[in-house]
């Protein structure tokens, strides 16, 4: 679902969705909050291209997104405000330029397949040059707001993730350091693959001047 402030609210199912926008393959870096990272070829569309489709009204100035809430399938969910976990669904943000700047990525799909389960399937956000988890999976909801929407991790610990977590390895997380990540490769998340991390995740000069 598209709505909120655009002229054209809707509701598309995945097939249509699929037969609307072309896909494309995108190969970006994904850099977790948590210092892990990794090289993924995704599979999708611009998220300005479903935007646009809404025609959103002057009056729009961020996008909220939300996840699938659905414990019987995910039951993870369950656990739903109990010891102070995840309030879910998962809600995540973007001001609405970062929505609308040309990388930001709807994925359906990565290394030419259809998207897993565990990568967010049918659909997902992928904005490489934030931490890993703005790029929210599962989304069944997206809506245009005026004001700056809450997201998951910031309302469980404001202290340690802000609502832009741009990737800098010159602010660390209160509790570890964010100047290097362990990079994924074949050899698995536990080998001593570290390696300096890049301002805005290396997409600085395509991002840079949203943040002047
Ligand atoms: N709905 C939802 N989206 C989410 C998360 C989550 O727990 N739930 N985790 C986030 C985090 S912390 C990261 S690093 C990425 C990981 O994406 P991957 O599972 O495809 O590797 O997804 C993000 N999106
Ligand atoms: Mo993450």
């Amino acid at each position: 679902k598209v709505d909120g402030l655009v002229k054209k609210p809707f509701v598309i199912d995945h097939d249509a969705l699929l037969s609307r926008f072309p896909l494309e393959e995108r190969i970006y870096r994904l850099r977790c909050v948590e210092a892990w990272s990794m090289v993924v070829p995704w599979v999708g569309f611009e998220l300005a291209a479903l935007i646009k489709q809404a025609d959103p009204l002057m009056s729009a100035k961020y996008v909220a997104f939300e996840t699938l809430y659905d414990p019987e399938q995910m039951p993870g969910q369950k656990s739903k405000r109990i010891g102070g976990g995840i309030d879910y669904p998962y809600v995540e943000g973007l001001r609405i330029d970062e929505a609308m700047h040309p990388l930001t990525l709807l994925s359906v799909g990565l290394y030419g397949k259809t998207l897993p389960p565990q990568n967010g399937a049918p659909i997902r956000l992928v904005v490489p040059w934030k931490y890993g988890f703005k790029s929210i999976k599962s989304i069944v909801s997206i809506e245009l707001v005026e004001k700056m929407p809450p997201t998951t991790w910031n309302r469980l610990a404001p202290d340690e993730y802000g609502f832009y977590s741009n990737v800098n390895p010159d602010v660390d997380h209160p509790r570890w350091s964010q100047a290097s990540e362990r990079r994924i490769t074949s050899g698995g998340l536990f080998t001593r693959n570290r390696i300096p991390t890049e301002m805005f995740n290396g997409y600085g000069e395509e991002v840079a001047s949203l943040y002047r």
